[in-house]
């Protein structure tokens, strides 16, 4: 796969118009018209439908606007909302191809909800099925205004379930119609700039930094309002903590890795407001919404956007060489601080380790059953120091960092470390042994004869492909010491 991200920014001028295409989704009845012209009202634009049959939509609907300049050269925006009924697949389908992003408007009623659920499903095939770069989809929840609607956890499960943005929305009111928007444009921006980047046919060049701003204050969105208010918040933070602004989700296209889905998680992650503390180190972390954790370096802020940038991009290469061993849902970012610098940040999902994973099925296991555990969290091991060896980027595989996805695969769960001062890697099936015996650190003698017969009479290979019987031999030696060594 070529490398992603490009550092260079294309500053030359043009004249051609940015064309950016959203297309609104969703199931017939959601809300796409509503939402549409909503959206038209705010621009004050005419919203222009080919046909209506009963007051539902055949063709689709179309708004066009120009809006905000990039580098002298307009930005048009291209906005279509496409029928929901299952007879014009068809005419669905030819704007989903072309899509830059996906506002999916959702029916969030009691009613609306499973064929909503469906049409999700739909449409992640549909444009899993464009490849690379990806199409990000903003979730917007709509009819929240309906007493009987779907509780809103239950809406961010399966958001999050589909690496969704999620946005709630009454589009008959227009609440939340312009807040998907926005979003939706940011993730056309990072698909665009993505798609130039991998030298794609037919790809618009791409906008800069500046030109994104200029955008979007050309549309008179709420972004230049935003900002102000996290510079104020974080010269508050100045002044009591020193803390930086934690990363917000709107920063410009090619400040996040990886694209559009980073900005996604990024999104997820930022959901509430909060302030960065300073550990003793001087790095500032954060626990955030939804379980996400946001980790700074101390050393890792920068004077110069483009020095940061390259940081970030030595960064995204070595994430990008990890890729088959990283939990998916991360991301990392160069953001403002507030002081007018910029702070490279991780935003890692937490997810259960193989430690809490098998002290949890231990608790109810029996002799064989924690052996055929043990054996599992072996293979996750050694497979993780496998994968970290065949990639070259040496992560420290113990039960603390490494999970299992949901193809039982081994996934490293914790921050990930930086380019600099990295070690060489190890595969070591001595090290795994060491690994699962500490978890009979606490254990009485009684449990761990159990727990030694029945390793014992487990074959050795179940302990992984490679060094399995190693690992099984060295498990052994250590169960049988009247107390295993820490
Ligand atoms: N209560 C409620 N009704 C809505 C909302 N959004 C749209 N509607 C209504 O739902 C119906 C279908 O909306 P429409 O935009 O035509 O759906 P489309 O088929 O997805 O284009 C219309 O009667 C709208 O007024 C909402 O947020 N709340
Ligand atoms: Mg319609």
């Amino acid at each position: 796969m070529p490398f992603p991200i490009r550092s260079d920014v294309a500053a030359e001028s043009r004249s051609q118009p940015l064309i950016v295409q959203i297309v609104y989704d969703g199931p017939p009845e959601a809300g796409k018209t509503t939402s549409v012209r909503a959206l038209g009202r705010f621009f004050g634009r005419e919203v222009y439908t080919p046909e209506e049959r009963e007051g539902r939509t055949v063709y689709f609907d179309w708004l066009e606007h120009v809006g905000g300049h990039f580098e002298g050269a307009p930005i048009s925006f291209r906005i279509a909302s496409v029928p929901g009924q299952e007879r014009w697949l068809g005419r669905r389908a030819y704007f989903l191809e072309r899509t830059h992003a996906v506002v999916f408007v959702g029916d969030t009623s009691h009613n609306g909800w499973s064929e909503t659920i469906a049409r999700l499903a739909e449409l992640r095939v549909r444009l899993s099925a464009r490849g690379s770069p990806p199409v990000g989809v903003v979730f917007q929840a709509n009819r929240r205004d309906c007493a009987d609607a779907v509780p809103i956890e239950e809406v961010r499960r399966v958001a999050d379930s589909y690496g969704l943005a999620l946005v709630e929305s009454i589009a008959v009111d227009g609440t939340g119609v312009r807040e998907a928007f926005v979003f939706a444009v940011r993730l056309a921006l990072d698909h665009l700039r993505e798609h130039a980047a991998l030298g794609l046919p037919g790809a618009p060049e791409e906008p800069s930094a500046s030109g994104i701003l200029e955008v979007l204050r050309g549309l008179e969105l709420p972004d230049a309002g935003q900002s102000a208010a996290r510079a104020e918040d974080s010269a508050v933070g100045d002044t009591f903590c020193s803390s930086p602004a934690a990363p917000a989700h709107d920063v410009a296209s090619g400040l996040v890795w990886p694209p559009v889905e980073g900005r996604i998680v990024l999104r997820a992650a930022t959901r509430t407001p909060v302030q960065p503390i300073a550990t003793l180190r001087g790095d500032f972390e954060a626990e955030v919404s939804d379980g996400f954790r946001l980790h700074s370096r101390a050393a890792d802020v920068f004077t110069e956007v483009e020095v940061g940038r390259g940081a970030l991009i030595r960064w995204a290469r070595l994430h990008a060489n990890a890729q088959e061993l990283l939990s998916p849902r991360r991301c990392i970012t160069l953001s403002e601080t507030g002081g007018g610098e910029h702070r490279l940040w991780q935003v890692v999902r937490k997810e259960p380790s193989l430690r809490l994973l098998f002290l949890d099925g231990f608790e109810r296991a029996s002799g064989p059953a924690t052996a055929r555990l043990l054996a599992m969290a072996g293979r996750l091991l050694s497979e993780a120091q496998g994968l970290c060896a065949a990639a070259a980027v040496p992560l420290s595989c113990t039960l603390d960092t490494i999970g299992m996805s949901e193809q039982n695969r081994p996934i490293f769960i914790d921050l990930m470390p930086y380019p600099d001062g990295l070690e060489p890697c190890v595969t070591d099936p001595d090290e795994v042994a060491g690994e699962l015996a500490s978890l009979f650190r606490e254990a009485s003698t009684l449990e761990r004869a159990d727990v030694l017969t029945a390793v014992r009479a487990t074959p050795a290979h179940t302990f992984g492909p490679w060094g399995g019987a190693r690992i099984h031999q060295a498990l052994t030696k250590l169960l049988e010491q009247p107390k295993v060594a820490p």
